[in-house]
């Protein structure tokens, strides 16, 4: 159980001195440092639910699950309130809000002054990776949200675990937050690269506000990884076992709700239920080259914080699975049964609770599209026996995608490390729920990484380029896009499950079994290699699955050449050379 500053034993000084620190800025009541245990998460729970913000599910059907409810204008990452606060600006880059640190510092410490009066400040000591593994960090959330600190308790390892491990490094990463007064004007998520330090206040969403994941993970991480020589990343990690028990594995980037989480924890049927999909993460990455010169992947988190809606018995029966039970969901409707529901679940139900607990009202989401669950990936059927590894898995393949109706083909391989990296960086995709602003507009989004990279992005893409001097045995690069339409606006692809067929072709191009179309911007499959049996796609279909319109691409590289060239001379001319190329070939 938590315990108070005071009676803590054993605690490492700098910890101590750092937690006194903001304590005498903010002025909490009591400080209790967390050790993970089950009575601290009961005794937080209970917290919550007297103070009305959770929700008991029931405890038959969904045993072990809470509903939680935000405030209403506080459901997604806030990229406009989001600082990278380097002292340097051109460090921060165009990618990214900038501020000086001493003036973020003083504006910040403003509005941390008393603001944990007459609450509990939470001393959260968590561990990112596997406890065993030198690749694995540790960092401290101090936080005055309950909500907070479960979730963290699901998507970290945290506790007593981390507090150990603390006095062996005397490292780690800081992280600050406050609830504040949920006042969106003065919302602030600050990274401070070069101490290693978060401070966020005034919104208590996932992505604002659980610092161990884009925060740390992402945005440190990425800082620290181009400085040490390997790679944070927004990838899902699986493992794919073909029939004959042989495994590789794959890392896809995509933007944030964007598939990442449903590639992840694909459950293959119907003529491919031979084949296993092995979820090691569903949403970051940390990679490292190994000594045989391969590029191996951890996960640095614990737990899902994914994307509820959608999600289904049919469709995805393992996720459904993992989060029937110990699930915190976030900003669901409720039936009056106190089960949660969500749109893509089944039919509506007569009666209903929207998110926002109203009763809810046809012709309107009764879920929030941003609603979540947090859980912990163990609870995965399919979680790897390698989730744990402290080397991590040898990637083999690496995909980027996104949400795109027109213009990308179906999949497509790159030539090389270097044009996968120019694929990367050209990600433009249509935006999602998940942070706040329109949905559905094209942006940039390199690798998934725009809201994500604690650095200037023209120095991130001269850090892939590096990187892949440094592999030797380089993982392939391939494009993929689930999303494209046809001229009625329908998706071609059935996608979901149906997406093993194209990680089959992967396979069997990374193995040497299938040739493939070259085109100008890739190798497209040739169609007698690729499984469309049983799909019921009209010819016309697959050819606009795999339609390559010049026009469209050539407009396609003028969008990534404005985008690009905001990066002035930090974007690598050998990126350039390609895209040059590329272009030329295309016209
Ligand atoms: C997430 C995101 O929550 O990308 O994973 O926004
Ligand atoms: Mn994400």
């Amino acid at each position: 159980m938590a315990v108070i500053l005071e009676e803590a034993k054993g605690l490492n000084k700098e910890l101590i001195k750092w937690v006194k620190e903001v304590a005498e800025i903010t002025e909490p009541d009591e400080i209790l440092i967390c050790d993970g245990s089950d009575e601290e998460f009961n005794y937080l729970i209970n917290i919550l639910l007297k103070e009305g913000s959770l929700i008991k599910l029931n405890e038959e059907k969904y045993p072990g699950c809470y509903l939680y409810r935000s405030a209403p204008f506080d459901v997604a990452r806030t990229e406009e309130a989001t600082y990278i606060c380097t002292k340097k600006k051109e460090e921060a880059g165009p990618n990214n809000n900038w501020m000086e640190p001493n003036e973020a510092k003083s504006k910040l410490f403003k509005l941390l002054k008393g603001c944990m009066k007459g609450r509990k400040m939470f001393v959260v000591p968590y561990i990112l990776g596997p406890v065993s593994s030198k690749y694995s960090q540790i960092g401290v959330e101090i936080t005055d949200s309950p909500y907070v600190v479960i979730n963290l308790r699901f998507l970290t390892r945290m506790g007593k675990i981390a507090l150990e491990k603390i006095n062996e490094t005397n490292n780690f990463v800081k992280g600050i937050h406050s609830m504040g007064n949920l006042d969106p004007k003065n919302k602030y998520i600050c990274h401070f690269p070069e101490e290693m330090l978060i401070i966020s206040i005034n919104s208590n969403y996932g992505g604002n506000s659980l610092l161990s994941k884009k925060c740390h993970s992402l945005r440190l991480a990425s800082f620290q990884a181009r400085k040490e020589k390997w790679m944070a990343e927004h990838m899902l990690v699986i493992g794919l076992e073909n029939p004959e028990g042989e495994i590789i594995y794959i890392t896809a980037a995509f933007p944030s709700a964007s598939g990442k989480t449903n590639l992840a924890t694909l459950s293959p049927s119907g003529k491919y239920s031979n084949w296993k999909v092995w979820l090691i993460s569903d949403d970051i990455a940390w990679m490292h080259v190994g000594n045989d010169g391969r590029l191996y992947a951890i996960n640095p988190e614990y737990g899902f914080f994914g994307v509820v809606v959608g999600i289904n018995e049919k469709v995805t029966p393992n996720l459904m699975k993992t989060i029937s039970k110990n699930t915190i969901f976030t900003n669901v409707a409720l039936t009056k049964d106190l089960t949660p529901w969500w749109e893509g679940l089944g039919e509506y139900p007569e009666e209903l609770l929207d998110w926002q607990g109203k009763p809810w009202k046809k012709g309107k989401p009764a879920a929030h599209p941003n609603s979540r669950f947090t859980t912990y990936l163990k609870q995965y059927p399919y979680i790897s026996p390698y989730f744990e590894d402290p080397n991590g898995v040898p990637v083999s393949v690496i995909l980027f995608g996104g949400r795109r109706s027109k213009t990308i083909p179906l999949v497509f391989e790159t030539f090389s490390w270097e044009h996968g990296v120019l694929a990367g960086a050209m990600i433009r995709v249509e935006t999602t729920a998940a942070a706040e602003g329109e949905v559905g507009r094209l942006r940039n989004d390199p690798m998934a990484m725009l809201p994500f990279c604690g650095y200037n992005m023209g120095d991130y893409f001269a850090h892939w380029l590096e990187m892949g001097e440094r592999i030797k045995h380089k993982p392939r690069i391939f494009y993929v896009n689930w999303f494209r339409k046809n001229e009625k606006g329908k998706f071609i692809w059935p996608g979901f499950n149906e997406n093993i067929r194209v990680l089959k072709w992967i396979w069997d191009r990374i193995k040497g079994k299938v040739g493939a179309e070259k085109t100008p911007i890739g190798y497209i499959p040739r169609k007698e290699d690729f499984d469309f049996e049983g799909l019921n796609l009209k010819d016309e279909d697959i050819n606009e699955l795999f339609k390559i319109d010049k026009n469209e691409w050539i407009k396609e590289f003028m969008e990534a050449k404005k985008f690009f060239e905001k990066f002035g001379n930090r974007f690598p001319k050998k990126l350039w050379d390609i895209f040059y190329e590329i272009l030329e070939n295309l016209k």
